[in-house]
């Protein structure tokens, strides 16, 4: 069968399941956050990249009700991990252009939260730059979740067209640094000033910074002395099951 079809039958199957990625403050050595992942355990062809079967649900459509899912997973976990006695301030969800630009997203994301009785700052919806620039009207859209209390990011910043004059009206609460840019930092001048320059912006919007794709000591040294404390990567930890990262968070805390 096509994986579009497979697809299909996976939403219904669990054969879908959500990873989360530690996010940490570099200062107190604590978590501040997670960001969760979808994979797919294909049952012949094993694990499928969300890089891969991501686009063909959007293409599809079924972008919306597996976003859905995802973000139903994801508060039910976050209520879990409180249930716990587990610290675990915030999760982010990546989001499609799809699923923010359909009429019911805002309700879906609302009575997620007041399903599971979560405060709304829990939530944090991950949006890349080239998401925003498929919207009629980002800045309504987002709105919405900003006077809701919702957290909205800016994903891969810095990798898509990204005006300033957008960003500054825009309800935005982090920027995440590309991956790409510290992939050579320390030691790429270019790539150093851009990061740095990314930090500068967000401290002047006021906002938070977080930089992703972070493996080494010297990356997170140079993050550090140029004043960006999160940090989320290989160096901390790979994306987990919900079930390890509580093992994870018992072991560090
Ligand atoms: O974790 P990994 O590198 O395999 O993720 C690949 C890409 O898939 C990332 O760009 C990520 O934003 C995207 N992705 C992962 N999970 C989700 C999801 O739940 N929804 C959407 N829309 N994209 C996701
Ligand atoms: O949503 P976004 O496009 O930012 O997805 C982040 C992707 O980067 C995920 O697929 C995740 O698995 C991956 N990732 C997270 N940390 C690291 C890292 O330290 N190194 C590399 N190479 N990839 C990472
Ligand atoms: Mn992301
Ligand atoms: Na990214």
């Amino acid at each position: 069968v096509s994986l579009e079809r497979a697809l299909h039958r996976a939403l219904g199957h669990d054969e879908l399941f959500v990873v989360y990625q530690p996010q940490i403050d570099v200062l107190s050595g604590q978590i501040i956050g997670a960001e969760a992942l979808l994979r797919w355990q294909h049952p012949e062809r094993g694990l499928v990249s969300p890089a891969l079967f991501i686009p063909i649900a959007e293409k599809t459509g079924l972008i919306n009700a597996i976003g859905d899912w995802v973000l139903d997973q994801v508060c039910r976990q976050i209520a879990e991990w409180d249930q716990q006695g587990l610290n675990v301030p915030l999760v982010a969800v990546n989001v499609s252009a799809q699923q923010l630009g359909s009429e019911q997203f805002a309700d879906r994301v609302l009575a997620h939260l007041i399903h599971h009785q979560l405060s709304s700052e829990r939530l944090e919806l991950e949006l890349t730059e080239s998401v925003l620039m498929c919207l009629d009207d980002a800045n309504a859209c987002m709105r919405r979740f900003a006077d809701a209390g919702i957290r909205l990011a800016i994903d891969d910043f810095g990798t898509g067209f990204s005006s300033l004059a957008y960003l500054r009206a825009l309800p935005v609460q982090r920027l995440k640094i590309d991956r790409s840019f510290l992939m050579e930092v320390p030691g790429n001048r270019n790539d150093e000033s851009i990061v740095r320059a990314v930090i500068g912006l967000a401290h002047n919007l006021n906002i938070d910074v977080i930089a992703e794709g972070v493996e080494t000591e010297l990356q997170q040294q140079f993050l550090h002395q140029n004043h960006c404390y999160a940090v989320q990567g290989y160096l901390h930890g790979k994306p987990i099951k919900a079930n390890d990262f509580a093992a994870y968070l018992r072991r560090t805390s």
